[in-house]
């Protein structure tokens, strides 16, 4: 005989072919291997248990048998015997109606979970937010550059975490004041941005002077967002005993 290594999905594909599982289970098989996180890999596991096709089995049966009653009303339709009422046919039909929808509704859940959990790096020009988005992902993603309002551009990334994986997305530090229309259209594109992820990261430039604290807390109201993880960056310019201080004026607000 002779030896050679099963292709990719082959066992499942054999597993389906020879009425071990349903094609919703075969699906389920990829949705497993596929999956970016905790919550997909749980909704993909749910469709291998084969609820799934248990359901339209069920469904299916019910159609069927809803099926022939009526018919056998139109075959015998000089018989006085009734074999469905016209209610009650209304009835079935509604229910398993109503069944499909839920299967439906259900399903719309599972495909919100496939996009992934976005990550938006906010703060004022020359913050940091590029250099840190970088280091993140270990790789020169963004221009740094010792230079105000460098990045202009919505830069998306995928980021790896140890359980789950995000989207991790770079974009022009927020100024009240747009001065042309470069600027206004960065501008709009990050609060644009900002406005659809899920977790705003918003960077503080430490070492500067506390005067322009209230710049970064005019900046932090144009994210306009609640689920806002402050970090403080270029704490390795001043004085260890400083940065606390300036954290806790931050949190204040
Ligand atoms: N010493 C020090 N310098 C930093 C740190 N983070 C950023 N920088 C420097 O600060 C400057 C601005 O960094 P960027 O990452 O480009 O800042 P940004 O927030 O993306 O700026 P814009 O895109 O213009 O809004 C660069 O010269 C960086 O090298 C830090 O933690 N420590
Ligand atoms: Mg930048």
């Amino acid at each position: 005989g002779e030896v050679r290594m099963a292709g990719p999905g082959e066992f499942t594909a054999r597993g389906y072919l020879n009425g071990r599982m349903d094609l919703a289970q075969a699906e389920a098989v990829n949705e497993i291997i596929v999956s970016s996180n905790r919550i997909q890999l749980a909704a993909a596991q749910r469709l291998l248990s084969g609820r799934l096709g248990e359901a339209l089995t069920r469904n299916r049966s019910q159609l069927f048998d809803c099926l022939s009653l009526i018919e056998a009303g139109l075959d015998f339709s000089e018989e006085t015997i009734e074999f469905i009422s016209r209610d009650d046919a209304v009835g079935r039909l509604s229910q398993i109606k109503t069944e499909l929808e839920q299967l439906l509704g259900a399903s719309v859940s599972y495909e919100a979970v496939i996009d992934l959990p976005s990550v938006g790096v906010a703060g004022a020009p020359n913050a940091g937010k590029s250099l840190l988005v970088n280091r993140l992902l270990g790789k020169k993603r963004s221009i740094v550059s010792r230079y105000r309002k460098t990045t202009r551009d919505i830069l998306t990334s995928q980021l790896s975490l140890e359980q789950n994986k995000c989207v991790l997305f770079d974009c022009a530090g927020l100024i009240s004041n747009a001065e042309n229309i470069i600027e206004k259209l960065a501008q709009q594109a990050a609060i644009e941005a900002l406005g659809h992820s899920d977790v705003v990261v918003f960077c503080v430039d430490l070492s500067k002077a506390n005067e322009k604290l209230a710049e970064d807390i005019a900046i932090r109201r144009l994210t306009g967002k609640k689920n806002l993880l402050a970090v403080g960056t270029k704490s390795d310019l001043l004085e260890p005993a400083l940065i606390e201080n300036r954290i806790t004026e931050l949190g204040r607000e």
